[in-house]
């Protein structure tokens, strides 16, 4: 847990997490939403890996975030939200490299991530945090839109930085 001077508390997810990080997911508004259960289950059993971001007791951020089981020193960071009121402070950034600093990602060498294009947020994030690590970024394909049931969903680009000090 980091308590900033700001009060703002980043930590692990708990089960308890959940709903508020489905919230937090489906008012970005731009987020593919999962379902509630989802939501419980990455915050209990991948803890280790997700984090949210909380002040007097309002969850504002929450990321998640697992090792790849087929090559754990690849942490794929699955999801990025943010309250839309405190968008611009850096909390995405301090979640993820809170989650970087862990001894549950000790030997983690590479992020993965998939961004939608229209997602320019999520893009200038990952780039800032790729700088700042002194990492290479490698975009490429991800998950066709074709791929997606119906006409609703974008391409997703993948993007790989690494390696990390
Ligand atoms: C890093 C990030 O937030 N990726 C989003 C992937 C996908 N569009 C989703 O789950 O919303």
């Amino acid at each position: 847990m980091s308590r900033e001077s700001d009060q703002l508390i980043i930590r692990k997810t708990e089960a308890r997490d959940g709903p508020r990080a489905w919230q937090l997911v489906k008012d970005t508004g731009v987020l593919d939403l999962n379902s509630a259960y989802a939501y419980i289950v990455l915050c209990d059993y991948f803890s280790d890996t997700c984090a949210i971001a909380e002040e007097a007791g309002k969850a504002v951020g929450f990321v998640s975030a697992f090792r790849d089981p087929r090559d754990p020193s690849v942490l794929f960071i699955w999801q990025v939200a943010v309250d839309a009121a405190r968008r611009g402070e850096g909390i995405a950034y301090r979640m993820i490299r809170h989650v970087l600093r862990r001894a549950s990602c000790r030997g983690v060498r590479t992020i993965e991530l998939t961004i939608a294009p229209t997602n320019r947020a999520s893009q200038g994030l990952f780039r800032k945090l790729a700088r700042a690590l002194g990492c290479d970024v490698q975009v490429g394909r991800g998950y066709e839109a074709a791929m997606f049931p119906g006409d609703a969903h974008e391409d997703e680009d993948f993007y790989r930085i690494g390696p990390l000090p």
